[in-house]
């Protein structure tokens, strides 16, 4: 049972590996925040070479509570930022994730954010990819 686990284990590893997406993540950075802020957001340009569109479905980091993906819109009440389920990435295209824009939602930070000059976030793509990436945090003022 134990052996089956292992083995398990490193059928899993060896396939996740194999999963690495082909998408291009460019100028990853995350915004620092001050002490008593619960949430911020992390940007970055994802970029396509493939001939076939994919979708951004989710983003999986320790450093928060809840990670969501998000879209700032306009309606008749101004600038709202919205969930959105994905984020397509068409082929040979790019899309650029940025402040006003496209973002990943940091919901409720963890202690170690605060402490932490990196965080690192895992993207999770519609084709079952996935690519692992460190965010340097920077402050951002407009
Ligand atoms: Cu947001």
């Amino acid at each position: 049972m134990r052996l089956l686990a292992l083995f398990g284990m490193i059928l899993f590893s060896v396939t996740s590996f194999a999963a690495e997406t082909k998408v291009v993540v460019e100028a990853p950075w995350v915004r620092g925040i001050e002490s008593g802020m619960e949430n911020t957001a992390a940007y970055f340009t994802l970029k396509n070479p493939g001939g076939e569109s994919v979708n951004l479905v989710r983003v999986e980091s320790s450093a928060a509570r809840v990670v969501e993906l998000h879209n700032h819109v306009h309606n008749k009440d101004g600038m709202k930022m919205e969930r959105v389920d994905q984020v397509t990435i068409p082929a040979a295209g790019s899309v650029e994730f940025k402040p006003m824009g496209y973002h990943v939602m940091l919901i409720g930070v963890k202690k170690n954010f605060m402490k932490s000059k990196k965080v690192k976030l895992k993207l999770v793509f519609s084709d079952g990819t996935t690519k692992t990436i460190e965010a340097n945090k920077k402050s951002y003022e407009e």
